[in-house]
């Protein structure tokens, strides 16, 4: 029987409040409104920026249903919706594509003005399709995936081929097209450069997969987590180092190690300390260094301009740089003719229930990616 039109129930991962654990709840899902789409979940990974909302790193209303890596399946479309049909595999976009702002015109923007990083929490009418316990619960980022169906406006979502598989492209949502971005296209690393990677989690791992794939010569990867290390050595670094293992500034560990030549440095971390950190361990004078860790929100950065002054570049990118609908697609064409690999990034697979041990597997450090399936 069609549900196309009707309230679905169903159950997802409902943050109350913040810092509360997340509890899974029957919510109803109201049917999608003009040029909006209900999609069906299949797969979602867990990302740091998802604890960021849950412990106030980055500013929400509560409740709401987080989540925002994912492939799923259109269920139904609202009335209008030409890109994308019931039963098509898609991804839904944290950055939508509506092709008409200014960011989406140009050929170097991809922030979408439709983006929801302050935290509305609402789709593009300004309401949510989500109830629970009577309650109106918010969107998050214009995805929240960690449900069992969720109402995406048109120009969040991209089709994808049907053949890929949604445990493993889910990644290509947030996490692997954000790091695997902020290197060739954000960075724009060239061939025989040195790079330097701040923080080696799923999104860090996928800067050095990038790096490695722009041919550069020489990458660091850079944390606190000696763990971490074996993994980004597989994925391209050349050589790992923690911090904790010195006592001066990383930025002079880092010159000592390669004789000053580090063009390319990442933070991929949300630390304000390791952004300055970066742009001092960048070439003084043609160092570009890449901010890539959500920033706390609220929190204001101090740093001697001189470190501009002399001539290094300071950039940030949302999702990598990539303009959401025309290049997920694109990415995940490219994920099948096997031009980089995820299997290597998903270190965790769960039932959608166990949605908290995957946030445990995160805070422990054990994981890079949880994928959560449904
Ligand atoms: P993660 O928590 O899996 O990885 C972070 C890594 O940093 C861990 O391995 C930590 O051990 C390490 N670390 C922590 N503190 C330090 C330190 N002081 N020095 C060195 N290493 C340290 O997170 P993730 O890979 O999922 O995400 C990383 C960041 O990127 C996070 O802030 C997230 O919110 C952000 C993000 N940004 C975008 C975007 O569009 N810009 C998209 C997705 C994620
Ligand atoms: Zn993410």
């Amino acid at each position: 029987m069609s549900t196309a039109g009707k309230v679905i129930k169903c159950k997802a991962a409902v943050l109350w409040e913040l810092n509360q654990p997340f509890s899974i709840e029957e919510i109803e899902v109201a049917p999608p409104k003009a040029k909006e789409v209900r999609i069906k979940i299949l797969a979602t990974g867990i990302c740091r920026t998802d604890d960021h909302v849950k412990k106030g790193a980055i500013v929400s209303k509560f409740p709401v249903i987080v989540g925002h890596e994912a492939t799923g399946v259109v269920e139904s479309i609202g009335e209008g919706v030409t890109t994308v049909k019931p039963g098509d595999k898609v991804i839904p976009l944290f950055v939508p594509q509506c092709r008409e702002c200014n960011a989406c015109r140009n050929p170097e923007g991809n922030l979408c003005i439709r983006s929801d990083i302050t935290g509305r929490g609402v789709l593009a009418d300004g309401t949510t399709r989500f109830m629970c316990k009577g309650k109106p619960v918010y969107h998050f980022m214009n995805t929240s995936t960690f449900t069992e169906y969720t109402v995406v406006d048109e120009s969040s979502i991209a089709k994808i081929d049907a053949a890929a598989p949604a445990e493993k492209v889910c990644l290509i949502g947030c996490g692997f097209s954000t790091g695997y971005g902020a290197a060739i296209k954000t960075g724009k690393v060239t061939p025989g450069s040195t790079c330097a990677v701040f923080g080696l989690g799923g999104v860090g791992l996928s800067v050095i997969m990038g790096c490695k794939s722009a041919g550069a010569s020489r990458i660091i990867g850079i944390d606190l987590n000696k763990d971490k290390f074996e993994k980004a050595l597989a994925l391209g670094a050349t050589e790992c180092i923690s911090p904790k293992d010195f006592t001066k500034p990383i930025s002079e560990v880092l010159s000592e190690m390669t004789g000053d030549t580090v063009k390319y440095t990442f933070e991929v971390i949300g630390h304000l300390e390791t952004m300055v950190d970066a742009l001092a361990s960048c070439h003084v004078n043609y160092g570009t260094s890449v901010v890539v860790g959500a920033p706390p929100s609220a929190k204001m950065l101090s740093f001697d301009p001189m470190l501009l002054f002399t001539g290094r570049t300071w950039k940030g990118c949302v999702f990598g740089g990539w303009k959401s609908r025309d290049d997920v697609p694109k990415l995940v064409t490219d994920f099948l003719a096997k031009k980089f690999d995820l299997d290597q990034l998903i270190s965790h697979v769960l039932p959608f229930k166990n949605i908290s041990e995957g946030f445990e597997l995160l805070y422990s450090g054990k994981s890079i990616r949880t994928v959560l399936t449904f």
